[in-house]
């Protein structure tokens, strides 16, 4: 008996994907480098589907049919480079390897190129959805060749999350690293997200008073109207648990220390290469950068503040639906620049992404699943060419609409100095869109005295320089 597919790397991951595949039906190969891992799988969840347990390299290559579709779920980086070194030998042509892990784009971009020298498929795949996700559906982001998605496909299709339409959360994102990109944009996204409802729950906290629990509920209102989304659904549930040992708020006992795992610092640093204004993500990930520097925040505690003044109980729930229309349109702003992004190195690297098949399998699975996502997804639909979300007519009437209150819930935010970088970075960009004349006017002067970098003028065409050291005469280079 031959598997259909097979899975190197049996941690969490690796495990849990290998029982998707055979829940669904498949044979799976399994290998680990710790042969102790494969037989822990068999012997816990042989009873689900059809397992090839093989301790060595070749026994593992030995039991997959052909052309071969073999998965790598280890950690990512160099121990991704060790497994494909190991396996790539053994493999022969139109086979095909599935990189599952969080891989750098780049780095998939290299392996890419150097196993199609040898004929095989590198299909660099962005999977999110944690654990839980990779054994009951994740979203699945697959870059790699269109011949490789033409005999994967289907069986990414199946073991994928659905939508509620039942639209698996699959498509073919694009060539080489296109997938593992769109993983990365993803991740942004969602720390993003992450840190727009940390500021509405503080604001919720500090500026209207209200409890953890109080919090929760409002929360679980919100989760029924266009907010709708697994990350508010799951803040509910962490913000309405008590902590066992002490009987406090469990986010009362929990250090404020966030960590990363790095997917959203490299959306920042992708865009900065790129040239993405992507503002709200970079303030997420700066947000935990600082949350995690105790002792310059221990050192600052003195620093002062404004008076605290805590709304009474009316104005408290006036201000809590501002809240909901801030954290609303600042999503819409996180979306217009995660995608931004994306469509700025589909540019760069000639992946034609889809933007809206994009949205839509993020629909279901992923971390950032959420009903808003159909929108998006509408939109790109109605106007593929759209040069951003903004631009959409009812994402634009949704925060003309919603504005007023984003204004108060920012200046609120800064009089009672409750620190809201990503509310405040997404209005600064709203703003920034829309304005009529920018004080980059201003800054291309300054250029141009300090170091002649020139400028152009509104009225005519060309590149000139103004002498700031002479008699400022104007000369067109
Ligand atoms: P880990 O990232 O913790 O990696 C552990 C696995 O890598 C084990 O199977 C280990 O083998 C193997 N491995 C290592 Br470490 N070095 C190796 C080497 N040099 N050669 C061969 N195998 C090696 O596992 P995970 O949390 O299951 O995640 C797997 C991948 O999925 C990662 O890239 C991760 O970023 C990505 N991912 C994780 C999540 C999540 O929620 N955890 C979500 C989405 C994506 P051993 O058993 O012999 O030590």
């Amino acid at each position: 008996n031959t598997a259909q597919i097979g899975v190197t790397g049996l941690a969490v991951m690796g495990r849990n994907l290998a029982r998707n595949f055979a829940r669904n039906g498949y044979t799976v190969a399994l290998h680990n480098r710790t042969a102790a891992r494969t037989h822990a799988l068999v012997e816990q969840f042989g009873d689900e589907g059809d397992f090839i347990a093989a301790e060595s390299a070749e026994n593992f290559v030995a039991a997959l049919e052909r052309p071969r579709r073999l998965v790598i779920m280890v950690k990512a980086g160099d121990p991704t480079d060790a497994v494909i070194k190991e396996f790539a030998p053994l493999l022969e042509e139109g086979d095909m390897i599935i990189d599952g892990g969080n891989a750098h784009f780049a780095d998939t971009r290299r392996r890419e190129k150097e196993l199609r020298e040898q004929g095989i498929h590198f299909v660099g795949t962005g999977i999110s959805g944690g654990e839980e996700g990779a054994l009951n559906g994740p979203s699945i982001m697959p870059g790699g060749s269109k011949e490789s998605y033409a005999s994967l496909g289907p069986m990414l299709e199946k073991i994928s999350a659905k939508a509620k339409d039942g639209a698996p959360c699959v498509t073919h994102v694009g060539p080489d690293g296109a997938g593992h990109f769109v993983k990365m944009a993803h991740n942004g996204i969602e720390y993003a997200d992450m840190q727009l409802i940390g500021e509405a729950y503080q604001l919720l906290r500090d500026v209207a008073g209200y409890s953890p629990t109080q919090i929760a509920d409002i929360f679980r209102t919100w989760n029924e109207g266009r907010l709708d989304s697994y990350l508010i659904d799951i803040t509910a549930e962490v913000l309405s648990h008590v902590d066992a040992a002490t009987g406090k708020p469990f986010v009362d006992v929990v250090l404020d220390q966030a960590e990363q795992k790095g997917t959203g610092r490299w959306t920042v640093q992708i865009a900065l290469d790129l040239g993405v204004p992507v503002s709200g993500i970079a303030e997420a990930v700066f947000a935990r950068s600082v949350s995690g520097h105790a002792d310059l925040r221990e050192s600052s505690r003195h620093l002062a503040g404004p008076t605290a003044r805590t709304l009474g109980k009316d104005e408290a729930a006036a201000f809590a639906d501002r809240v909901e229309q801030a954290l609303y349109a600042s999503k819409i702003v996180s979306y217009t620049q995660g995608f931004h992004e994306i469509a700025a190195g589909s540019e760069e690297y000639g992946w034609n992404v889809d933007l809206g098949k994009v949205a839509a399998i993020w629909r279901g699975g992923c971390i950032i699943r959420a009903a808003f996502l159909d929108r998006i997804t509408g939109a790109y639909e109605a106007q593929p060419q759209l040069p951003s979300l903004l631009a959409d007519k009812d994402f634009a009437d949704e925060i003309a609409a919603a504005q007023d209150d984003w204004r108060d819930v920012v200046a609120a935010a800064v009089t009672q100095g409750v620190p809201t970088p990503g509310f405040a970075a997404a209005l600064a960009y709203y703003d920034s869109l829309r304005a009529e004349r920018l004080p980059a006017a201003l800054t291309q002067g300054q250029r141009d005295y300090f170091g002649a970098h020139t400028y152009h003028r509104t009225d005519r065409e060309g590149t000139f320089h103004t002498l700031w050291g002479g008699d400022k005469t104007e000369i067109e280079s």
